[in-house]
């Protein structure tokens, strides 16, 4: 966490450290709610994608646990694919309690209810999704088939907007 002119934020949890939290692998997207909360997506070294909330100073387990394990003084995610599933979570955004993933590998844009601590696929015809936005009417995603991973349609890649 670092200032516009390249100082230390005051704030940060660590002295004279850019530090906010670790214990992360492979972090690729970031959002924040109305109030304040922070929430990123990060991919897992084989399955064990994980959705966390992000708090400043806190040890996410990398690479001592993954997934839903549990270690006294690091963070479980909210959300995991578990260990026989890929997502490869990218671009994340919030609205109204709803969690949008852009899924890489698992070639969706995956929805996550935040209250209701449950989530499914919500679109998944249009290859490998990289980001995500929304606003309080529509969802926007672009596909990323040109990666070198994905098989490319005519005219790829897209962005696309969908009603909420
Ligand atoms: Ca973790």
């Amino acid at each position: 966490r670092i200032n516009l002119d390249g100082s230390i934020p005051n704030d940060n949890p660590f002295p004279q450290s850019y530090i906010y939290s670790y214990g992360h692998r492979n972090p690729q997207g970031l959002t924040w709610s109305t109030d304040g909360t922070m929430y990123a997506s990060e991919h897992g070294n084989a399955a064990n994608d994980e959705i966390n909330i992000i708090e400043k100073g806190k040890n996410y387990g990398w690479p001592l646990i993954e997934g839903m394990e549990k270690e006294q003084g690091m963070i479980t995610p909210l959300f995991t694919s578990g260990a026989s599933t890929t997502w490869a979570p990218s671009g994340i955004a919030i609205v109204n309690d709803q969690l949008y993933v852009a899924a890489l590998r698992g070639t969706a844009v995956l929805a996550f209810d935040i209250n209701k601590n449950k989530h499914n696929e919500l679109l998944s015809e249009f290859g490998r999704i990289r980001d995500v936005f929304v606003d309080e009417k529509f969802l926007y995603f672009i596909s990323n088939n040109t990666d070198g991973r994905g098989n490319p349609q005519p005219q790829d890649d897209k962005l696309y907007r969908t009603p909420l």
